[in-house]
């Protein structure tokens, strides 16, 4: 059974990747917005990589007991000046997961919840991928700055992004 105090912190989490997802969608929107085929797929993967983040922690705290409570989602972002800023925002909201991650286990820790610690530990390595995933484009994007034929290169690049459904835990 999950403590009352893990189980909030899991719910507060599955908002925030529902959030994430959220957000994506709105990027996934502009880049449509700018007929860039490529970054829109690459967005829409993310979306759907956020879902099944949310799902994961979703099914866990059903699968120890617990009540799944969903909060409140704010309204995202809906306007950037360029791709360039749209990643410089993906990266930011990666670290903040990250960060919301870290404190996450932080608390299955101090409640002695290995089975928890375990299970976080994919989320954990997660984030360092997707960190990855954000800074490789951002640097790219640094570099090509206002080359239209380089964009449109690193667009067909990212229309190749295909979306395996992550095998969570
Ligand atoms: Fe992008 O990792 Fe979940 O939120």
């Amino acid at each position: 059974m999950i403590s009352k105090e893990l189980e909030k912190a899991f719910n507060e989490q599955i908002t925030f990747e529902i959030y994430s997802e959220y957000i994506y969608l709105s990027m996934q929107a502009y880049c449509a917005r700018m007929h860039l085929a490529g970054f829109t797929n690459w967005l829409d993967i993310q979306v759907k990589e956020e879902r099944a983040h949310a799902m994961g922690l979703y099914n866990y705290v059903i699968s120890r007991g617990g009540k799944v409570e969903l909060g409140a989602i704010d309204a995202p972002k809906q306007d950037w000046n360029s791709v360039l800023e749209v990643f410089e925002d993906v990266l930011k909201h990666e670290q903040i997961v990250t960060s919301r991650i870290n404190a996450l286990a932080d608390i299955a820790d101090e409640v002695k919840d290995r089975a928890a610690t375990s299970f976080l530990d994919w989320y954990i390595s997660e984030q360092v991928e997707e960190e990855n995933n954000a800074s490789e484009i951002l640097a790219k994007l640094r570099l090509i700055k206002e080359d239209a034929n380089a964009l449109l290169l690193l667009d067909k690049d990212l229309a190749a992004r295909v979306f395996n459904p992550p095998v969570i835990g």
